[in-house]
Protein backbone atom coordinates (compact mmCIF):
# COMPACT_ATOMS: atom_id res chain seq x y z
CA UNK A 1 0.00 0.00 0.00
CA UNK A 2 1.41 3.42 -0.74
CA UNK A 3 2.09 5.70 2.17
CA UNK A 4 1.52 9.42 1.86
CA UNK A 5 5.51 9.78 2.35
CA UNK A 6 5.74 7.39 -0.82
CA UNK A 7 3.41 9.09 -2.53
CA UNK A 8 4.92 12.94 -2.02
CA UNK A 9 8.11 11.24 -2.51
CA UNK A 10 7.37 10.33 -6.14
CA UNK A 11 4.60 12.04 -7.26
CA UNK A 12 4.75 15.64 -5.66
CA UNK A 13 4.79 18.50 -8.24
CA UNK A 14 5.97 21.59 -5.62
CA UNK A 15 2.51 23.75 -4.24
CA UNK A 16 0.74 22.05 -7.48
CA UNK A 17 0.20 18.56 -6.78
CA UNK A 18 0.68 17.18 -2.88
CA UNK A 19 -0.85 14.30 -0.82
CA UNK A 20 -2.35 14.25 2.28
CA UNK A 21 -4.46 12.32 4.51
CA UNK A 22 -8.57 13.45 3.89
CA UNK A 23 -11.88 12.39 5.25
CA UNK A 24 -11.20 9.76 7.51
CA UNK A 25 -7.81 9.50 7.30
CA UNK A 26 -8.42 8.36 3.46
CA UNK A 27 -4.99 9.91 1.08
CA UNK A 28 -5.88 12.15 -1.35
CA UNK A 29 -4.15 14.23 -4.40
CA UNK A 30 -4.71 17.54 -4.07
CA UNK A 31 -3.81 20.13 -7.03
CA UNK A 32 -3.14 23.49 -6.78
CA UNK A 33 -2.73 25.33 -10.26
CA UNK A 34 -3.14 28.44 -12.36
CA UNK A 35 -5.84 26.48 -13.85
CA UNK A 36 -7.94 25.23 -11.02
CA UNK A 37 -7.65 23.22 -7.80
CA UNK A 38 -9.15 20.09 -7.14
CA UNK A 39 -8.60 17.00 -5.21
CA UNK A 40 -8.71 13.10 -5.63
CA UNK A 41 -8.84 10.32 -3.41
CA UNK A 42 -6.92 6.60 -3.92
CA UNK A 43 -9.90 5.56 -2.28
CA UNK A 44 -12.15 4.42 -5.47
CA UNK A 45 -9.39 6.66 -7.31
CA UNK A 46 -12.13 9.08 -6.39
CA UNK A 47 -12.49 12.66 -8.02
CA UNK A 48 -14.12 14.77 -5.24
CA UNK A 49 -13.34 18.40 -6.23
CA UNK A 50 -12.68 20.52 -9.01
CA UNK A 51 -13.30 24.34 -9.27
CA UNK A 52 -11.57 25.91 -12.48
CA UNK A 53 -10.14 29.20 -11.57
CA UNK A 54 -13.04 31.79 -12.18
CA UNK A 55 -15.62 30.07 -11.30
CA UNK A 56 -17.23 28.39 -7.89
CA UNK A 57 -16.68 24.63 -7.32
CA UNK A 58 -18.01 22.11 -10.11
CA UNK A 59 -18.52 19.10 -8.46
CA UNK A 60 -20.78 18.49 -5.96
CA UNK A 61 -20.13 17.03 -2.50
CA UNK A 62 -22.24 15.78 -0.10
CA UNK A 63 -21.29 17.15 3.60
CA UNK A 64 -22.84 13.97 5.09
CA UNK A 65 -20.44 11.77 2.64
CA UNK A 66 -18.66 9.19 4.79
CA UNK A 67 -14.93 8.37 4.41
CA UNK A 68 -14.41 4.59 5.51
CA UNK A 69 -13.47 1.54 3.63
CA UNK A 70 -16.29 -0.48 1.90
CA UNK A 71 -18.47 2.87 1.63
CA UNK A 72 -18.33 5.01 -1.67
CA UNK A 73 -17.71 8.99 -0.90
CA UNK A 74 -21.13 10.40 -1.50
CA UNK A 75 -20.57 13.25 -4.51
CA UNK A 76 -18.03 13.71 -6.84
CA UNK A 77 -17.13 11.31 -9.41
CA UNK A 78 -17.70 7.41 -8.51
CA UNK A 79 -16.43 5.23 -10.81
CA UNK A 80 -19.72 2.43 -11.16
CA UNK A 81 -17.49 -0.76 -12.52
CA UNK A 82 -17.89 -3.91 -13.46
CA UNK A 83 -21.29 -3.33 -13.51
CA UNK A 84 -24.10 -0.33 -13.26
CA UNK A 85 -26.86 -0.17 -10.12
CA UNK A 86 -28.12 -3.56 -9.42
CA UNK A 87 -26.90 -5.32 -12.73
CA UNK A 88 -24.59 -7.56 -10.58
CA UNK A 89 -23.59 -10.80 -11.59
CA UNK A 90 -26.56 -13.61 -10.51
CA UNK A 91 -24.03 -15.61 -8.48
CA UNK A 92 -23.31 -12.60 -6.47
CA UNK A 93 -26.64 -11.71 -5.00
CA UNK A 94 -25.10 -9.34 -2.21
CA UNK A 95 -22.45 -7.28 -4.15
CA UNK A 96 -22.39 -4.21 -3.49
CA UNK A 97 -24.80 -1.79 -6.16
CA UNK A 98 -22.34 -0.03 -8.53
CA UNK A 99 -19.97 -2.87 -8.93
CA UNK A 100 -16.36 -3.42 -6.39
CA UNK A 101 -14.21 -0.29 -7.63
CA UNK A 102 -15.54 2.77 -5.85
CA UNK A 103 -14.31 1.58 -3.03
CA UNK A 104 -11.44 -0.07 -3.54
CA UNK A 105 -7.69 0.94 -2.96
CA UNK A 106 -6.31 2.33 -6.22
CA UNK A 107 -2.49 3.45 -6.66
CA UNK A 108 -1.39 6.13 -8.49
CA UNK A 109 1.08 5.09 -11.11
CA UNK A 110 1.62 8.33 -12.43
CA UNK A 111 1.89 11.68 -11.98
CA UNK A 112 2.89 15.08 -14.39
CA UNK A 113 2.81 18.52 -15.05
CA UNK A 114 1.69 19.33 -18.65
CA UNK A 115 1.46 23.55 -18.63
CA UNK A 116 -0.89 24.72 -16.16
CA UNK A 117 -2.68 20.83 -16.08
CA UNK A 118 -2.02 18.58 -13.91
CA UNK A 119 -2.27 14.71 -14.90
CA UNK A 120 -2.94 12.14 -12.67
CA UNK A 121 -3.18 8.18 -13.31
CA UNK A 122 -4.69 5.73 -10.84
CA UNK A 123 -4.56 2.11 -11.80
CA UNK A 124 -6.30 -1.23 -9.71
CA UNK A 125 -6.70 -5.17 -10.80
CA UNK A 126 -9.91 -6.34 -10.69
CA UNK A 127 -9.05 -10.03 -12.88
CA UNK A 128 -9.83 -10.31 -15.77
CA UNK A 129 -9.22 -6.49 -15.99
CA UNK A 130 -6.46 -4.01 -15.59
CA UNK A 131 -7.52 -0.73 -14.99
CA UNK A 132 -5.83 2.79 -15.36
CA UNK A 133 -7.42 6.47 -14.87
CA UNK A 134 -6.50 9.46 -15.76
CA UNK A 135 -7.35 12.56 -14.65
CA UNK A 136 -6.64 15.79 -16.06
CA UNK A 137 -7.22 18.41 -13.76
CA UNK A 138 -7.08 22.12 -15.62
CA UNK A 139 -9.47 24.29 -17.16
CA UNK A 140 -11.27 21.32 -18.11
CA UNK A 141 -11.53 18.11 -16.12
CA UNK A 142 -10.67 15.11 -18.46
CA UNK A 143 -10.99 11.31 -16.55
CA UNK A 144 -11.13 8.94 -18.73
CA UNK A 145 -11.46 5.22 -17.66
CA UNK A 146 -9.35 2.62 -19.72
CA UNK A 147 -10.38 -1.23 -18.83
CA UNK A 148 -8.45 -4.09 -20.58
CA UNK A 149 -9.08 -7.80 -20.80
CA UNK A 150 -5.89 -9.43 -19.64
CA UNK A 151 -7.80 -12.84 -19.84
CA UNK A 152 -7.34 -15.31 -22.78
CA UNK A 153 -11.36 -15.18 -22.77
CA UNK A 154 -13.97 -12.57 -23.72
CA UNK A 155 -15.17 -10.10 -21.24
CA UNK A 156 -18.13 -7.77 -21.00
CA UNK A 157 -18.79 -5.26 -18.03
CA UNK A 158 -20.78 -2.03 -17.45
CA UNK A 159 -19.36 1.47 -16.66
CA UNK A 160 -20.54 4.92 -15.35
CA UNK A 161 -18.45 7.78 -14.37
CA UNK A 162 -21.65 8.72 -12.16
CA UNK A 163 -20.54 12.41 -12.16
CA UNK A 164 -22.44 14.90 -9.34
CA UNK A 165 -22.75 18.28 -10.15
CA UNK A 166 -23.30 21.00 -7.93
CA UNK A 167 -26.51 23.40 -9.14
CA UNK A 168 -28.34 26.13 -7.96
CA UNK A 169 -31.64 25.21 -7.81
CA UNK A 170 -32.53 21.70 -10.00
CA UNK A 171 -36.29 23.07 -10.49
CA UNK A 172 -34.72 25.68 -12.63
CA UNK A 173 -32.18 23.48 -14.61
CA UNK A 174 -32.39 22.39 -17.98
CA UNK A 175 -30.50 19.95 -19.96
CA UNK A 176 -29.67 19.92 -23.40
CA UNK A 177 -28.21 17.44 -25.85
CA UNK A 178 -30.63 14.74 -24.92
CA UNK A 179 -33.32 15.67 -28.06
CA UNK A 180 -34.29 12.80 -29.49
CA UNK A 181 -32.58 10.47 -27.90
CA UNK A 182 -34.14 7.05 -26.29
CA UNK A 183 -34.35 6.83 -22.27
CA UNK A 184 -34.94 3.74 -19.85
CA UNK A 185 -36.81 5.66 -16.99
CA UNK A 186 -35.87 3.50 -13.86
CA UNK A 187 -37.60 5.52 -11.32
CA UNK A 188 -39.22 2.88 -8.41
CA UNK A 189 -37.78 0.63 -10.66
CA UNK A 190 -40.11 0.89 -13.75
CA UNK A 191 -37.94 0.50 -16.49
CA UNK A 192 -40.39 1.90 -19.03
CA UNK A 193 -38.89 3.05 -22.48
CA UNK A 194 -39.24 7.06 -23.61
CA UNK A 195 -37.78 9.71 -26.38
CA UNK A 196 -36.87 12.67 -25.03
CA UNK A 197 -38.64 15.25 -27.55
CA UNK A 198 -37.96 18.48 -29.16
CA UNK A 199 -37.05 20.37 -25.73
CA UNK A 200 -34.48 19.84 -23.05
CA UNK A 201 -34.58 17.89 -19.88
CA UNK A 202 -36.20 19.52 -17.06
CA UNK A 203 -36.91 18.71 -13.54
CA UNK A 204 -40.10 18.36 -11.61
CA UNK A 205 -39.77 15.21 -9.33
CA UNK A 206 -37.42 12.29 -8.96
CA UNK A 207 -35.76 11.81 -12.44
CA UNK A 208 -33.63 8.75 -12.86
CA UNK A 209 -32.71 8.35 -16.52
CA UNK A 210 -31.06 6.03 -19.05
CA UNK A 211 -30.54 7.77 -22.29
CA UNK A 212 -28.85 5.32 -25.20
CA UNK A 213 -26.93 8.35 -26.67
CA UNK A 214 -23.24 8.92 -27.89
CA UNK A 215 -23.65 12.91 -27.55
CA UNK A 216 -22.25 15.31 -24.96
CA UNK A 217 -25.48 17.48 -23.12
CA UNK A 218 -25.00 20.94 -21.42
CA UNK A 219 -26.25 21.82 -18.10
CA UNK A 220 -28.09 25.24 -17.79
CA UNK A 221 -27.92 26.53 -14.32
CA UNK A 222 -29.37 29.74 -14.49
CA UNK A 223 -29.10 29.54 -10.35
CA UNK A 224 -25.11 29.86 -10.59
CA UNK A 225 -25.58 31.91 -13.64
CA UNK A 226 -23.27 29.07 -15.70
CA UNK A 227 -23.48 26.30 -18.08
CA UNK A 228 -21.18 22.88 -17.29
CA UNK A 229 -20.49 21.29 -20.78
CA UNK A 230 -20.52 17.18 -19.91
CA UNK A 231 -18.46 15.99 -23.14
CA UNK A 232 -17.70 12.40 -23.33
CA UNK A 233 -16.27 9.47 -25.56
CA UNK A 234 -16.23 5.62 -25.46
CA UNK A 235 -19.69 6.10 -23.79
CA UNK A 236 -23.34 5.07 -25.32
CA UNK A 237 -25.10 5.81 -22.06
CA UNK A 238 -25.84 8.77 -20.33
CA UNK A 239 -27.98 8.39 -16.94
CA UNK A 240 -29.66 12.00 -15.14
CA UNK A 241 -30.19 11.52 -11.46
CA UNK A 242 -31.58 13.59 -9.11
CA UNK A 243 -33.06 11.99 -5.98
CA UNK A 244 -35.80 14.26 -4.94
CA UNK A 245 -37.17 15.03 -1.51
CA UNK A 246 -38.32 11.26 -0.82
CA UNK A 247 -35.34 8.97 -2.27
CA UNK A 248 -33.06 11.72 -0.81
CA UNK A 249 -34.53 11.04 2.95
CA UNK A 250 -33.70 7.70 2.78
CA UNK A 251 -29.54 7.83 2.21
CA UNK A 252 -27.76 8.46 5.14
CA UNK A 253 -24.95 10.18 3.55
CA UNK A 254 -27.50 12.47 1.65
CA UNK A 255 -28.41 15.66 3.65
CA UNK A 256 -32.49 15.84 3.60
CA UNK A 257 -32.10 19.07 2.31
CA UNK A 258 -29.55 19.15 -0.44
CA UNK A 259 -31.35 17.54 -3.22
CA UNK A 260 -32.23 20.73 -5.07
CA UNK A 261 -28.23 22.02 -5.33
CA UNK A 262 -27.25 19.00 -7.29
CA UNK A 263 -27.37 16.71 -10.60
CA UNK A 264 -25.69 13.93 -11.86
CA UNK A 265 -24.84 13.71 -15.40
CA UNK A 266 -22.88 10.11 -16.27
CA UNK A 267 -21.00 9.16 -18.93
CA UNK A 268 -21.02 5.61 -18.72
CA UNK A 269 -22.19 1.89 -21.14
CA UNK A 270 -25.41 0.32 -20.01
CA UNK A 271 -27.34 -2.79 -20.31
CA UNK A 272 -27.53 -2.80 -24.07
CA UNK A 273 -24.11 -0.63 -24.26
CA UNK A 274 -22.70 -3.03 -21.97
CA UNK A 275 -19.14 -3.31 -23.34
CA UNK A 276 -17.48 -6.61 -24.97
CA UNK A 277 -13.95 -6.90 -24.95
CA UNK A 278 -11.75 -9.76 -26.72
CA UNK A 279 -8.97 -10.92 -25.13
CA UNK A 280 -6.16 -8.18 -24.46
CA UNK A 281 -7.81 -5.72 -25.74
CA UNK A 282 -8.94 -2.23 -24.60
CA UNK A 283 -11.70 0.21 -24.24
CA UNK A 284 -12.02 3.81 -22.46
CA UNK A 285 -14.62 5.61 -21.82
CA UNK A 286 -14.33 9.45 -20.72
CA UNK A 287 -15.98 12.12 -19.64
CA UNK A 288 -14.84 16.46 -20.35
CA UNK A 289 -16.12 19.36 -18.22
CA UNK A 290 -15.80 22.72 -19.09
CA UNK A 291 -17.58 25.33 -17.12
CA UNK A 292 -18.81 28.61 -19.04
CA UNK A 293 -20.52 31.89 -17.15
CA UNK A 294 -24.31 31.94 -18.66
CA UNK A 295 -25.11 33.38 -21.67
CA UNK A 296 -22.30 32.21 -23.72
CA UNK A 297 -22.60 29.98 -26.67
CA UNK A 298 -22.18 26.47 -25.70
CA UNK A 299 -21.81 23.34 -28.25
CA UNK A 300 -25.32 21.73 -27.43
CA UNK A 301 -27.32 24.55 -27.43
CA UNK A 302 -30.48 23.73 -29.44
CA UNK A 303 -31.81 26.03 -32.06
CA UNK A 304 -35.41 25.40 -31.44
CA UNK A 305 -37.58 27.38 -34.19
CA UNK A 306 -40.12 29.29 -33.14
CA UNK A 307 -43.12 28.31 -35.72
O1 LIG B 1 -27.08 6.73 -11.25
C1 LIG B 1 -28.33 6.73 -10.65
C2 LIG B 1 -28.39 5.65 -9.56
O2 LIG B 1 -28.32 4.37 -10.13
C3 LIG B 1 -29.66 5.87 -8.75
O3 LIG B 1 -30.62 4.87 -9.00
C4 LIG B 1 -29.16 5.88 -7.31
O4 LIG B 1 -29.18 4.58 -6.75
C5 LIG B 1 -27.75 6.44 -7.50
O5 LIG B 1 -27.27 5.78 -8.66
C6 LIG B 1 -26.83 6.34 -6.31
O6 LIG B 1 -26.50 5.01 -6.05
P1 LIG B 1 -25.63 4.70 -4.71
O7 LIG B 1 -25.39 3.22 -4.72
O8 LIG B 1 -24.36 5.48 -4.83
O9 LIG B 1 -26.46 5.20 -3.57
Amino acid sequence: MQTLDDLNARFALEDALVFEAGGGGLLRAVVRTRACTGEAYLHGAHVTRWRPSGHDEVLWLSSLAEYRAGKAIRGGIPICFPWFAGHKPADQPDAPSHGLVRTALWRVDAAARDGDDIVLTFATDLPPYTLRYTVRFGTALDYALAVTNASATPAAFEVALHSYFSVGEIKRVEVAGLLGAAYENTVGGAGTRHTQGDAPLTFAGETDFIYATTAGCTIHDPGLSRTIEVDKRGSASTVVWNPWAGKARTMGDFGDDAWPGMLCVEPGNIAPNAVRLGPGRSHTTAGRLRVQTAGKADSHSEVVVSH
